[in-house]
């Protein structure tokens, strides 16, 4: 079997969403840290992968874009034995896959959009963007919060493909619009999250680029140094 190549960036959230899989399936792979402030780099990887979006896995020269995409690539071709984030029942998988989609879409996004936000000079902030996001975030911890009433995952009894999305899409939401004090059952899971070993290992990896993060005012001590913690 080859050896898959990813193409990241440890600040990532997408990035992290797949290196947590990665880590969850027992898969080895060839890393190859990508700067898009580069414009040599950039162009080179726009023509490996147009939309200029990473992560990217290359296998045997195959391009496979989009995190959960990847993550069903790796689980069909590379997962270790009896490792598996998407489960076998296809009803408890299309669960999975919905749940993976809604931190994809309703966390990962409006946090996205605060991180552009801060990166844009002061003059080209927008300030009603800005609240629909953070109004985007507040809905989505609303109705997660109520699902993980009495779950441990987000989607069946086993962490899955929903978990790895949803780990770095909170981790860095929170840093915008925290959770609120009767939120438990989502501030519970973010803890659970945190403490996941594949989880734990891939915000430590992180740890080093945290003082680039635009967010990083909101982002707690204990994730800076853990021997605050
Ligand atoms: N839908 C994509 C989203 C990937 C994405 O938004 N990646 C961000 C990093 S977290 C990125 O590449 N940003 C660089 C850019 O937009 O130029 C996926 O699931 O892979």
């Amino acid at each position: 079997m080859t050896t898959p190549t990813l193409h990241y960036h440890p600040l990532s959230s997408y990035c992290q969403k797949v290196l947590i899989a990665l880590d969850v399936l027992g898969i080895g792979f060839d890393r190859q840290l990508l700067n898009l402030g580069d414009p040599a780099e950039r162009a080179a990887y726009l023509a490996l992968w147009p939309t200029g979006k990473m992560p990217l896995l290359v296998d045997q020269g195959r391009p496979v874009p989009e995190t959960s995409i990847i993550i069903e690539y790796l689980q069909r071709h590379h997962a270790a034995p009896g490792r598996t984030l998407i489960p076998p029942d296809p009803d408890a998988a299309i669960d999975v896959r919905l749940w993976d989609r809604l931190f994809d879409l309703y966390v990962m996004t409006p946090m996205q959009a605060l991180t552009a936000d801060l990166l844009r000079p002061e003059a080209d902030r927008d300030a009603l963007n800005v609240d629909q996001a953070r109004q985007q975030l507040s809905t989505a911890y609303a109705f997660i919060d109520r699902h993980l009433d009495g779950r441990t995952w987000v989607s069946g009894n086993a962490f899955s493909m929903a978990d790895c999305a949803a780990a770095p899409s909170l981790f860095y939401a929170v840093t915008y619009v925290p959770l609120l004090p009767e939120q438990v059952h989502l501030a519970a899971y973010v803890e659970r999250l945190m403490a996941h070993p594949s989880v734990a290992l891939v915000i430590d990896q992180a740890r080093p680029w945290f003082k680039f993060y635009p967010g990083r005012a909101g982002l707690s001590r204990r994730f800076f140094d853990p021997a605050a913690a």
